[in-house]
């Protein structure tokens, strides 16, 4: 497990570099503990037929390692998970676009039904391509169990929906993606469940809020929009005083920069149609848990109560996406600390919010708790909203778009688009201003994007 000492020498301006991730543990997927049919008609544990072939077949690859060292971040984004079972030994896994998977004979079938025997049996229980991109992600974020959903906001949900009921409590940060606000304060609120919003930059705040009835702890960290950081290690240590569960939404890190787990978070949620992906060209989400809770999201959680599953062609995508996560990370993280330079040098810009810059109010913990600070950056120019929008209009290579973690650099404006859900009050209140301006810096040579920005600062 990546500990926190680990985590604290990766403040990247100061220990920068891919080759610290060399020495991250190596949670195999393949290590998980196998179950019942129930979870092998999923992915958690599968250990259907591929699957134990694939588990033989690395563990003689592991035996080959003349070094029998942890195996680095790249190499098992790159390997691990993959199924050696093809009967062509194809190095990249043929996608099963199926709905349905066959038995043998009607007993069979029963016994795949009734827990008895594993294998697959509907692609919303469970589906070879998915299964190896939860073996891979699994062993990335160092969790028991891993499962893949169509959207971020279907992993959010299909969490949700599994753990509450009504009367409960749940308390969430005050900054939120726009459509996660939105599930808390016109979903779950319908359905009689308290939501309610603590600043849990300061922990003391958690503490004063949480009550027997609480039963989720979720924030983001960073934040969208404003980059706030959230210290997972003291905030799960409080929720765990009262037996509530800690969601993470680790979706602007990504397991390369964060593993909320290893610093005792219970549940971890990722829009995978981000970093993961990568490219711009898929939805996607994940959850991650031990195999106890994991047992329930996928059986009560996405089989029954949102169905959100994630395509076969989709999955494959991500998987592919994973491969050069770490590349692609660090030239995200490289560009994104220019940017947040460049904007704090500007006469124009009025504060800049990116975790690496040493003005940063969470600087500290930021380096602490991640390895790198990652591609986002929110600023507000000194001309507030006007200028805001006129900036995003002087931009002639980087994008106008929602959404990040693409190759393209894209820039939104938070109070008009991704964060309209709020109210303006609450916005305000919660430090999500009309002037703010958020940057996802993508993977160009950073002298373009540089020049981008210069160019339209001077029209804002
Ligand atoms: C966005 N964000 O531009 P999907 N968690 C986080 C997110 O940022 C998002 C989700 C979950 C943006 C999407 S706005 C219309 C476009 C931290 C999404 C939800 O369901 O895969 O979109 O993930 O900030």
């Amino acid at each position: 497990m990546l500990s926190i000492e680990r985590a604290t020498e990766g403040g990247v301006r100061e220990h920068g570099g891919s080759s610290s991730s060399d020495e991250r543990s190596d949670s195999s997927p393949l290590e998980q503990k196998e179950g019942g049919v129930r979870e092998h008609g999923g992915s958690s544990s599968s250990d259907g037929p591929s699957f134990s072939s694939a588990k033989a077949e690395n563990l003689k690859a592991n035996d080959r390692s003349p070094h029998k060292k942890k195996r680095g971040f790249a190499t098992r984004a790159i390997h691990s998970g993959h199924d050696k079972s093809d009967p062509h030994g194809a190095l990249t896994s043929p996608i099963y676009m199926t709905s349905t998977f066959e038995f043998e004979t009607a007993e069979q079938g029963g016994a795949r039904f009734a827990g008895e025997e594993g294998g697959y049996i509907y692609t919303r229980l469970g589906n070879p391509t998915l299964n190896e991109l939860e073996q891979n992600l699994a062993g990335l974020e160092g969790a028991e169990a891993c499962l893949t959903v169509a959207s971020g906001m279907g992993a959010i949900s299909s969490v949700f929906w599994t753990f509450v009921s009504p009367g409960d409590e749940i308390l969430v940060d005050e900054t939120l993606y726009g459509c996660t606000f939105a599930f808390f304060r016109h979903g779950m609120e319908k359905f009689g469940i308290s939501v309610r919003h603590v600043d849990m930059r300061n922990p003391e705040n958690l503490i004063r809020e949480i009550s027997d009835k609480t039963r989720i702890v979720y924030f983001e960290t960073p934040a969208n929009p404003n980059m706030r950081i959230i210290d997972i290690r003291a905030i799960s240590e409080i929720a765990h005083s009262k037996n509530a569960k800690v969601v993470v939404d680790n979706t602007y890190a990504t397991p390369y920069l964060q593993n909320p787990i290893a610093l005792g978070a219970d549940i971890v949620v990722h829009s995978a149609t981000k970093y993961l992906g990568g490219h711009g060209d898929l939805m996607a989400g994940v959850i991650l848990s031990s195999a106890e809770d994991m047992e329930q999201i996928r059986y009560v959680g996405l089989k029954d109560m949102t169905g959100a599953v994630l395509s076969p062609m989709n999955a494959f995508l991500v998987t592919r996406g994973l491969k050069t996560l770490e590349l692609r990370m660090e030239r995200h993280c490289d560009n994104g600390e220019k940017i947040a330079d460049l904007l704090e040098a500007s006469t124009k810009v009025e504060k800049v919010f990116f975790p690496g810059l040493p003005s940063f109010a969470q600087y500290e913990l930021a380096k602490a708790q991640m390895r790198r600070f990652g591609g986002m950056i929110a600023f507000e120019l000194n001309g507030g909203h006007d200028a805001g929008l006129k900036f995003l209009n002087a931009l002639e290579l980087c994008k106008i778009a929602v959404s990040l973690g693409d190759a393209e650099t894209l820039v939104e404006h938070p109070a008009s688009m991704t964060h309209s859900t709020y109210e303006p009050e609450e916005r305000m209140r919660f430090g999500i201003t009309e002037g703010l301006v958020r940057i996802s810096a993508g993977l160009e040579n950073s002298d373009d994007i540089l020049a981008d920005i210069e160019q339209a600062l001077i029209r804002a």
